[in-house]
């Protein structure tokens, strides 16, 4: 069966599309609709997920996954959240955000600098779907001084995984993937599913 990858993020759509087609799952990106983005209004990543997924199964009659995504830093009592993407205003980028981070935590020491990522993973088969899969991935570590490594994408820059000296964004992607919050969140979907993989 199709299924529709409901984000517009380049780096998530990389992440996910790599494990899902590695899984022999038709994964159509949501880029191929020309969809309008869904408005996110939720409070919780599970409710943006679920919001993101039933617009693209609506708008496609197929199947959908979302991911909504965040960055919880502990000294900014779990900020930016839900509202990690748009952190440093409407025409946010990776660098504009990774630089209001730094500058947040400018005065934070580094035993105070813990932050964890959260992935939500929902899957709805269709737009009125009453059981929806949901799946939560976490990945604790802490933020560094400055940005290192170029790969990945968001703050993985300043992202230092717990038990690691690299930032995410120096680890390679099977690695990243193999223990990020989306690693865990999408390994914990496709048990569901029941996907052999
Ligand atoms: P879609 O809604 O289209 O999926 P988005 O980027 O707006 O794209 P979110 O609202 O879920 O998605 O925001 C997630 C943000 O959290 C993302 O833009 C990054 O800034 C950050 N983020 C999530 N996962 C990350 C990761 O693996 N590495 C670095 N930053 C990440």
């Amino acid at each position: 069966a199709n299924i529709v990858l409901a984000t517009s993020n380049r780096g998530k759509v990389a992440e996910l599309q790599s494990l899902l087609q590695q899984c022999g799952l038709t994964i159509i990106a949501q880029s191929e609709f020309a969809l309008v983005d869904a408005d996110e209004t939720g409070t919780t990543f599970v409710e943006n997920a679920i919001i993101k997924a039933r617009h693209a199964a609506h708008q496609t009659g197929l199947a959908a996954i979302a991911d909504d995504s965040g960055l919880a830093v502990e000294a900014l009592g779990g900020a930016p959240g839900i509202y990690s993407a748009r952190y440093s205003g409407d025409s946010a980028t990776d660098q504009s955000n990774i630089a209001k981070l730094l500058e947040a935590l400018n005065d934070t020491p580094a035993e105070k600098r813990q932050a964890c990522f959260h992935c939500v993973l929902v899957y709805m088969r269709s737009d009125d779907d009453p059981t929806p899969l949901i799946c939560h991935g976490q990945w604790q570590g802490h933020i560094s001084r400055s940005a290192q490594g170029e790969q990945g994408f968001g703050y993985d820059p300043i992202f230092i995984p717990a038990g690691y000296q690299q930032s995410a964004a120096q680890l390679d992607a099977s690695e990243k993937n193999r223990i990020s919050h989306r690693g865990q969140a999408l390994a914990q979907l496709l048990q569901h599913l029941e996907v052999a993989c």
